[in-house]
């Protein structure tokens, strides 16, 4: 493609995503309960305040997830098999992702990694340190959403087939009886990962159907690593939520901040505070953007005021937290059946390996 046939299209892709945040904006604020879809916090600055989310004390999501899969991988690796392509759905930094490749690479097995994010800077960033790490992985960046992204790299794995050194060996033997197959005759298996809890800024019917539509793609021999967190005592949760050194809250107050950037907002953040609590009728935590008087918000891009009393509320994210019942019942309606579970021993967070039933 010519240079300034891509830039139009970057061009005309920016303005799309441009259009959409206003026409989501505009909804929200003009609504009585207003409330956003959660993407829209994960800008590049976003971004940037989770990865700072993810090392503070109280965000105990990250650490406990790491250390399961820093625990579990080998038994990961020996249920998935013995020739596998990795695809991380929302990659971001892949840190804990490198603990399983770290593993690979300890048994000189080769590996294949297809992280997929929306975000190109944070591909680029991470994809550059995995190379430096792992000099001799296939590393493959995916910038997508998720549903594109897993058909982009299951398209990328059929062009990787048939480069592992085991199955160079088998092809030999096998060579004259094998017949070419695009199907479920994978020499490989795919292993999806879904890590960080990220499954449960989903509403419940969402995650389901999301699933569902994850199963899909998949083949027998293929597998699903989800990220659980679990419903705890309540003071974990929110403290998780509200860290003392105010990374949640300025994550959260980023959104304000980024309308502000990109819509020609004047929002004045520090008139809005940062609350989080634990809804347990629903088992979720849910973030809000309260405001601390009445004012008035005019944002350019949608020429018009927005008027906010004293204590209205955006609400700006939802984050479930499952039992295992919950896990077991979501696994089965989207057409998975869970090969094993693992759990750190206070019982916080559950890694579920899926396979399709
Ligand atoms: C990305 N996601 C799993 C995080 C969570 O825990 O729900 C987002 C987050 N929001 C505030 N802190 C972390």
């Amino acid at each position: 493609m010519d240079k300034d046939r891509s830039q139009k299209m970057t061009l005309q892709q920016n303005k799309e995503v441009v259009d959409e945040f206003a026409n989501d904006i505009a909804i929200c604020l003009s609504s009585e309960n207003k409330s956003l879809n959660p993407k829209y916090l994960y800008d590049h600055k976003g971004s940037q305040l989770f990865e700072q989310i993810c090392l503070q004390p109280e965000y105990y999501l990250t650490r406990t997830e790491a250390s399961l899969l820093k625990r579990h991988a080998p038994l990961i690796i020996n249920l998935v098999g013995s020739n596998i392509r990795i695809i991380e759905l929302g990659s971001g930094s892949s840190s804990k992702t490198a603990l399983l490749l770290r593993y690979l690479s300890s048994q000189k097995r080769r590996i294949f990694y297809f992280p997929i994010d929306i975000s190109a800077s944070i591909l680029m960033e991470s994809t550059r340190r995995l190379k430096s790490q792992f000099p001799n992985a296939t590393i493959i960046a995916i910038r997508s959403d998720y549903n594109t992204g897993v058909d982009r790299a299951a398209a990328k794995c059929m062009v990787t087939d048939g480069e592992s050194e085991e199955e160079e060996k088998k092809k030999k033997k096998k060579k004259k009886k094998k017949k070419k197959s695009n199907n479920n005759d994978n020499q490989y298996s795919k292993l999806i990962l879904f890590l960080g809890s990220s499954i449960g800024n989903f509403e419940p019917m969402a995650a389901g159907s999301f699933l569902r539509s994850i199963r899909e793609k998949l083949h027998t021999n293929d597998f699903l690593l989800v990220g659980f967190d679990l419903q705890k005592d309540e003071s974990v949760l929110t403290a998780a939520y509200d860290d003392k050194a105010g990374i949640t809250a300025k994550f959260n107050l980023n959104l304000l901040a980024r309308i502000n950037r990109e819509l020609g907002g004047n929002f004045e953040p520090e008139k809005f505070k940062h609350y989080a609590f634990y809804n347990r009728e629903q088992h979720r935590i849910e973030m809000h953007l309260v405001s601390n008087t009445n004012q008035q918000v005019y944002i350019e891009a949608l020429g018009k005021n927005f008027s906010f009393g004293k204590g209205d509320s955006i609400h700006t994210e939802n984050s479930y937290k499952y039992s295992l019942d919950q896990i077991a019942a979501l696994a089965k309606d989207s057409g998975f059946r869970i090969k094993k579970e693992f759990m750190d021993e206070k019982r916080w967070f559950n890694m579920a390996l899926l396979s399709p039933s």
